[in-house]
């Protein structure tokens, strides 16, 4: 990082102005609190996509900063946490986990977690209450899962703090498009960081986070025997444990 850092300077005939201005730049960032946000929009792509492009099994992509641990393992009907009015259009994804050939996993875990309608992460954003629209889901015994929620908004980085300058100065767009993360995994198989897509949403062709594969692309369809929501289907293959686990 150093020795990079470093030929930049000279690459780029880096005044000490402008180092006083980067110096300022990177404390701002830590005071804002943003280095999680910074670091999973601008980096943990490249860490992902050089780990996993030959990893059997579903497309994975980056984890994001707002995954909690230990949200509530959900019962049948199986529909995240949200508020009695959570706005937003509800949906049903259904589908089944399975080994790299087809082969069903049971009690396999789905740890789900989105924005509401309006892009806003439950104890990230002001907003949606703690646990908002977070839960975990487990196979059946022919590997099948099902959830329920409602789809959510694209989110925007926080457009005031150092990580939104950033991305106005270079340019770029702040978005993200609307998506929902898992984490899929089960006993013997390598953990499955995903997130899915919404097909009609914006920003998919310029996602901030980089994050975006054409395999993790669902659109939700009107359901012809639930009136009034949305569904489509997924199904997620898990690829082996590389190395068996230390007893
Ligand atoms: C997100 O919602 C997200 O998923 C990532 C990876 C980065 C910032 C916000
Ligand atoms: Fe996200």
């Amino acid at each position: 990082m150093l020795r990079r850092i470093h030929e930049a300077i000279v690459d780029n005939d880096v005044t000490y102005e402008e180092y006083q201005a980067a110096k300022q730049w990177f404390i701002d960032v830590g005071e804002a609190g943003e280095w999680p946000l910074f670091f999973d929009v601008y980096v943990e792509h490249v860490v992902e996509e050089h780990n996993f492009s030959n990893r059997p099994g579903s497309q994975g992509t980056i984890l994001g900063p707002f995954h909690l641990p230990d949200a509530p393992v959900l019962e049948a009907p199986f529909e995240l946490p949200h508020r009695p009015d959570e706005p937003g259009d509800k949906t049903v994804f259904r589908g089944r986990v399975t080994d790299p050939d087809g082969n069903p996993l049971a009690d396999a875990n789905l740890d789900v977690w989105q924005a509401d309608s309006e892009g806003r992460y439950s104890s990230f954003m002001p907003g949606p209450p703690e646990g908002n629209l977070r839960g975990q889901v487990r196979t059946d015994a022919d590997g099948r899962y099902e959830v329920r929620t409602v789809v959510p908004g694209p989110y925007t980085i926080p457009l005031d703090g150092p990580t939104g300058r950033f991305t106005a100065a270079a340019g770029w767009s702040p978005w993200r498009p609307a998506h929902i993360h898992l984490i899929v995994s089960a006993d013997g198989y390598e953990p499955l960081v995903t997130q899915l897509f919404i097909a009609s949403s914006d920003y998919l062709d310029s996602d901030v986070a980089s994050a975006v594969k054409p395999e993790l692309i669902v659109q939700p369809q009107p359901s012809d025997d639930a009136p009034g929501w949305l569904e489509f289907e997924y199904d997620f293959a898990l690829a082996p444990a590389r190395a068996p686990a230390v007893a």
